[in-house]
Formats: C-alpha cells, sequence, structure tokens
C-alpha cells in the first residue's frame, strides 16, 4: 500500500512537471509599448477612445466587446496598417504571433484582407517572417477573427511588426482588441485568457 502511495506520488509529481512545463507559454507583448501608422487619434467623435495612452493592445484583454477595442475609422481604416511593439528587450524564441480583430460588418468594422509579422533587433532594420494565416471566413460577420503566425523556427526580434492590409475603398473602422507574441508552448488560438 506504502508503495502504491509513492508510486502515485511519484506519477503525480511527473504529471505536474509536465502541465507545468506545458503552461511556461509567455506573452512577451504583455504591458509593452506599442506605436503604429497611421497613429490612433482621438477625435471629438471617437467613440472608442483610451488610446493613447496606448495599452488596449497588449493590456492582456481579448473580448468581442466595445470596451476592450481600438484602432481606425474612415481613411485611416484602409490600406496598409502597422503597429510596432517594443518588447523590452530582445527575445530569441519567438513561437506564435496572434492579433485578435474586431470583426462587425452591421457596424461598419471589417476584416482585414491580410496579415504579416516582421521582426527586428534595432527597430530600424525588419525581416519579414512570413504572413498570418486567420480563422475568420467570409461568414464570419460578427465574431473574432483571430490571425496567426506560427514558426518551429524560432525567431529573434525585439521590435515585433504586424501590418494589417484592408485593400477595399470602403473604409468603416479597423479595431483589434489584443497582439499576442508568445514563447514556445502549447497553446493553441483562443487559449489568450490562461495570459491575462
Ligand atoms: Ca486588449
Amino acid at each position: 500500500m506504502k508503495r502504491k502511495s509513492i508510486a502515485f506520488l511519484v506519477l503525480a509529481a511527473v504529471i505536474g512537471l509536465m502541465s507545468s512545463t506545458s503552461f511556461a507559454q509567455v506573452d512577451y507583448a504583455l504591458g509593452k509599448s506599442y506605436t503604429s501608422n497611421p497613429p490612433i487619434t482621438p477625435t471629438s467623435s471617437w467613440w472608442l477612445g483610451e488610446d493613447p495612452p496606448w495599452v488596449k493592445f497588449t493590456d492582456g484583454i481579448s473580448a468581442w466587446a466595445w470596451g476592450a477595442v481600438t484602432g481606425w475609422q474612415g481613411s485611416d481604416a484602409v490600406g496598409m496598417t502597422t503597429i510596432t511593439i517594443d518588447l523590452g528587450s530582445v527575445k530569441t524564441d519567438i513561437a506564435k504571433v496572434q492579433v485578435d480583430q474586431f470583426v462587425s460588418t452591421s457596424s461598419a468594422v471589417y476584416a482585414s484582407d491580410s496579415a504579416r509579422c516582421l521582426g527586428s533587433t534595432d527597430g530600424t532594420n525588419f525581416t519579414v517572417w512570413g504572413d498570418m494565416t486567420t480563422t475568420g471566413t467570409s461568414s464570419d460577420t460578427e465574431t473574432m477573427w483571430y490571425w496567426v503566425y506560427e514558426t518551429a523556427s524560432y525567431k529573434t526580434a525585439q521590435y515585433m511588426m504586424v501590418e494589417m492590409d484592408y485593400a477595399s475603398s470602403v473604409g468603416g473602422h479597423k479595431l483589434l482588441s489584443e497582439i499576442w507574441v508568445f514563447s514556445p508552448g502549447a497553446t493553441s488560438v483562443k487559449d489568450w485568457s490562461l495570459y491575462r
């Protein structure tokens, strides 16, 4: 009986170790500062606001809700939008980047046509890592679109850039809720709630 108890404890310890290993993933972007082009500029009619202080994309909160998103409107929402996050120091094991885009076509908030990731160690010279893929489809008109870039060849960067393109001439809004820059781990799309 005692031997079984010890065996159980050892097994539990091993499982615990495996669990802690699989949940060791870190969001390097959490709480970090970022800039964008075009900049997010509050106006008198700006009903989303709060950005500046430039926190909503990296506050660890992702939700399909007006209070959890901000972004661009009108002509600023058309064409290429660039967001650059300063991760604070060079990270050498970036495994995944995820952008959570708020989409609500009934409110003129449209999904981007494409997105891609770039990285830099000096904030000046950026290397294109690759295109992001999305969970969204043309029928997903009132939901979050998750854009993901994932690589087994870990990337090195202090400055993480995401380009979100929207080619239509229809302005509307381009709104994001969160940008995640993950270290290696087992997290799949939408498991962001683990990292708040
Ligand atoms: Ca957020």
